[in-house]
C-alpha cells in the first residue's frame, strides 16, 4: 500500500478534505488528466475516474476542473464506478491561456511547489526568453529553479550562470550535463521528499533527458529515440506525474513544455524588481518607461546601470500581460454572467414549483 504522503499529501490538504465531512469519500491524487477521463492515485484505489455530474456541470470555467497534480475527493472507489466529487483548494497552479477566440485559462500542472526552468549552454541560452519563464512562474506559486544544460557545449560556463545570476536574483542556478549525467544529482537534492517538480523549457533543452537521468530508467523518448524508434514505442507510459527514487515527485506532459505566460502584473513586477526599484524615481506614478519625461528608468539605462535589452524586454512583457489581462476580465464577466443566469432559473424552477 502506498502512502499518500509519497504523493506529497500534507496538512494542508487533509484540513481541506476534512471539511467536506464526507465518509464516502476517498483523497487521491491526479497522475493523469485527458479530457474527461483522470488518472488518479489513492491509498488504496489506483486507476481511472470520471467526473461527478455536479463537478462537470457545475465548473464555471475550466480552471475549476481537475489537472494533473490536483487533490481530488473520490466517491466509492470500491465500487467500480470511481468519481472525482470535488478538488481541493490548490496551493499553486501552472497555467496557460487556450489558443482560440476567446482567452481561457487551462490549468496544465497543480500544487506544484518547485519548477525547474532547462536551458541549453548552446544556441538555446536567451537570457530575455528565461526572464519571460520566471515571470510565468512567479505567478504560478511555485518556485523556479534554472537548471543550464550541456556544459559539455561550452567553454565559458561560469561566464553563463554569472549573467543567469544578475536576471535572476535568488533563484538557485544549476549546471549540468545531462546526457553525461553530471550535475544532475543537485537537481535531485532540490526536488525534497513529497515535493512536486516540473520541466520547462525550449524544445531540445534536454528535458526528456534530465527526467530519464532522475528517473533512472528510460520513460520519455528523447529526440534520438523518438527519430531512430518508430513513433511511440517508447511512449507506452501514459503516466504524466512519476515518483522520483529520492522520494520527490516529477510531473511532465506536453501541456506544462508549452508554457506560456498567464498572469498579472505584480508577478512582472517581481521578477524585474530592479526596474520595479528604479520606477520609484519616475516622476510620474504610471510612467511606461517609454517617452515620458523624468523616467529613471531610462535614465539608468542612459547611465549604463540597466541594460536596454532588458527594459525593452520588461516593456514587451507589461504589453503582452496587460492585454492577457484585458481578455480574461472579459471571460471571466462572461463566466460569471453564466453561473448567475443558471442561478436565476434554479431560482425560478424553485419558487414556481413552490407556488403551486
Ligand atoms: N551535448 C549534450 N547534449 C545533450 C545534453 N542533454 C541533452 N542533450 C541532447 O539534446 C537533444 C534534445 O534532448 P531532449 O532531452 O530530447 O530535449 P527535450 O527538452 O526533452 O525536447 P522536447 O521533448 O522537444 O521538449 C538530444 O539529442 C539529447 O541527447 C547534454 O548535456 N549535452
Ligand atoms: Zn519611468
Amino acid at each position: 500500500m502506498v502512502s499518500l504522503r509519497d504523493y506529497g499529501w500534507d496538512e494542508h490538504f487533509a484540513e481541506a478534505f476534512g471539511r467536506l465531512h464526507d465518509a464516502a469519500l476517498e483523497p487521491a491524487r491526479v497522475t493523469r488528466a485527458a479530457a474527461a477521463i483522470f488518472r488518479v492515485r489513492g491509498e488504496t484505489y489506483h486507476g481511472q475516474a470520471t467526473l461527478a455530474g455536479k463537478l462537470r456541470h457545475g465548473a464555471a470555467t475550466s480552471a475549476e476542473l481537475p489537472a494533473v497534480g490536483d487533490w481530488v475527493a473520490l466517491r466509492s472507489p470500491s465500487s467500480g464506478d470511481p468519481r472525482i466529487d470535488a478538488v481541493l483548494p490548490r496551493r499553486s497552479m501552472l497555467s496557460r491561456n487556450v489558443a482560440g477566440k476567446r482567452t481561457s485559462e487551462q490549468v496544465v500542472a497543480a500544487n506544484v511547489d518547485r519548477v525547474v526552468v532547462v536551458m541549453g549552454l548552446d544556441r538555446d541560452f536567451n537570457l530575455r526568453r528565461l526572464e519571460r519563464y520566471l515571470t510565468a512562474i512567479r505567478e504560478s506559486g511555485a518556485q523556479p529553479l534554472v537548471l543550464l544544460n550541456k556544459t559539455d557545449l561550452c567553454e565559458e560556463t561560469d561566464a553563463r550562470a554569472a549573467e543567469v545570476r544578475e536576471v535572476a536574483p535568488g533563484v538557485p542556478v544549476l549546471l549540468a550535463s545531462c546526457k553525461y549525467g553530471d550535475g544532475v544529482d543537485a537537481v535531485r537534492s532540490h526536488v525534497g521528499a513529497g515535493e512536486t517538480a516540473v520541466l520547462v523549457g525550449s524544445s531540445g533543452a534536454g528535458k526528456s533527458t534530465l527526467i530519464n537521468r532522475l528517473l533512472g530508467e528510460v520513460v520519455q523518448p528523447t529526440r534520438e529515440t523518438r527519430e531512430d524508434d518508430d513513433r511511440g514505442r517508447h511512449t507506452t507510459t501514459h503516466r504524466e506525474l512519476f515518483r522520483l527514487p529520492g522520494g520527490g515527485l516529477l510531473i511532465d506532459s506536453p501541456g506544462i513544455r508549452e508554457l506560456q505566460l498567464w498572469g498579472g502584473e505584480s508577478s512582472l513586477q517581481q521578477a524585474f524588481d530592479d526596474i520595479d526599484e528604479l520606477a520609484r524615481g519616475c516622476r510620474f506614478r504610471d510612467c511606461t518607461h517609454g517617452e515620458e519625461t523624468g523616467c529613471a528608468v531610462i535614465a539608468a539605462v542612459e547611465s549604463g546601470e540597466l541594460a536596454v535589452e532588458r527594459l525593452e524586454n520588461f516593456r514587451e512583457l507589461q504589453k503582452e500581460l496587460r492585454y492577457l489581462e484585458k481578455k480574461q476580465n472579459e471571460s471571466a464577466q462572461r463566466a460569471e454572467k453564466k453561473k448567475w443566469r443558471s442561478i436565476r432559473k434554479e431560482y425560478r424552477r424553485f419558487t414556481k414549483k413552490r407556488g403551486r
